[in-house]
């Protein structure tokens, strides 16, 4: 039997180990057979993607040993190496960032970690055609308490022409997304992503060191019974809001009511979570926060592409997210998305109270 490259086979019966009952498909192998049901494909998509799924695994490497750092040394200080310990959040955003810079297919990163994005001026990157954008470790200050944390990240066509990148290519609308995913570093690690064309998920298996395929087309139920929602800012929410989270505490048997809370306080977490199981993740405004928390390019476009790939919704209230047009990098928006009659029910209280109050629907859209 001849061993494909990037293919793992799982030997299943212990009787006869020689047999292989199961042929995985890695990352690697699933993003090739992709790129082949495109005949004009050229494998630069292909590249950015396999990059990214690279570099997960060295920031995986990393986050499994974040306990041991009082042993190794700790952050700012030199470890037993003489190497100084990183932040994982800025150690994560370099990684990421080498990865993209060697790759050749990517002209320029803007990220969370970085005020400004950072152009890609090498003779082999400055032509290229794609721009990425990244959280390279969203929910860090989860980590030294051992909850799942993640990486998130979009991939646009760059709308300037050649030479450097430049701010417009960064600035597009959601829709404008070619591929999306996040990695989640959690009881297992896995890579979940999107080209447009449906959810694919990938369980890094440790022993081989390779995502391996495990969540084949995902797709989240329509309706769901958890809300995940920081309810510490309940007295700060706006009023529809208040009636919604009311409406899912609320008993009633016909519609599996009360739902359940569960909110780790980690977005990747939280979603990937609502997206196997059904349920609305909220991040709205406050009275202190009026555009919300949660930054427009980094975490709002990609989650939301993922979640209507999925057969979810994704909404700021009022409005598609996909269809904002940013106008700045760290642009942040309320946001509610997840299974979608319960992104339709917490819009309606939107609408209702704009009825109410007489409110058009522009103005009373939160704009950054
Ligand atoms: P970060 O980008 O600084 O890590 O913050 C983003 C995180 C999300 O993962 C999570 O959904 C949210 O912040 C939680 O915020 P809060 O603690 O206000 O509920
Ligand atoms: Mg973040």
């Amino acid at each position: 039997m001849r061993f494909q490259p990037g293919v793992a086979f799982i030997f299943l019966t212990k009787l006869n180990p020689m047999k292989a009952t199961k042929k995985v498909i890695t990352l690697d192998e699933f993003i090739f057979q992709k790129e082949k049901d495109f005949p004009f494909a050229t494998g630069e998509l292909s590249g950015l993607l396999r990059d990214i799924g690279f570099a997960a695994k060295i920031v995986n490497r990393e986050v499994n040993k974040a306990g041991l750092v009082d042993i190794l040394g700790t952050t700012g200080a030199n470890n037993v190496t003489g190497d100084e310990v990183k932040k994982l959040d800025i150690f994560a955003n370099e990684q990421f960032i080498s990865a993209l810079q060697v790759s050749g297919e990517c002209c320029g990163v803007a990220s969370e970690e970085m005020d400004d994005y950072l152009p890609i001026n090498t003779e082999a990157s400055k032509n290229a055609k794609y721009v990425v954008t990244l959280d390279p470790l969203d929910g860090s200050s989860n980590i030294d308490v051992n909850v799942a944390i993640g990486t998130i990240f979009s991939i646009y066509r760059r709308q300037s022409f050649f030479g450097p990148c430049t701010m417009e290519d960064f600035l597009q609308r959601g829709s404008r997304q070619v591929a999306a995913g996040y990695i989640i570093y959690g009881s297992s690690t896995m890579m979940v992503y999107t080209t447009g064309n449906g959810v694919s998920g990938f369980t890094l298996d440790p022993s081989i060191g390779e995502f391996c395929l495990s969540h084949a087309d995902i797709k989240m139920p329509e309706g769901g019974k958890i809300y995940s929602v920081n309810q510490g800012n309940f007295l700060k929410f706006e009023q529809p809001v208040k009636e919604y989270i009311t409406y899912c505490q609320s008993e009633d048997k016909a519609s599996n009511r009360p739902y359940s809370l569960r909110y780790i306080g980690s977005l990747v977490g939280d979603i990937h979570r609502n997206l196997l199981y059904g349920g609305i993740f909220m991040y709205p405004s406050t009275r202190s926060a009026m555009k919300g928390k949660l930054r427009l390019l980094y975490e709002c476009f990609p989650m939301a592409f993922i979640v209507e790939q999925a057969g979810g919704k994704a909404s700021d209230g009022h409005r598609r997210i996909l269809d904002i047009e940013p106008n700045e990098l760290h642009q942040r928006s309320p946001i509610y998305m997840g299974s979608k009659t319960m992104v339709e029910k917490v819009e309606e209280y939107m609408k209702q109270a704009r009825i109410t109050e007489s409110i058009p629907a522009a103005s009373a859209t939160v704009t950054a």
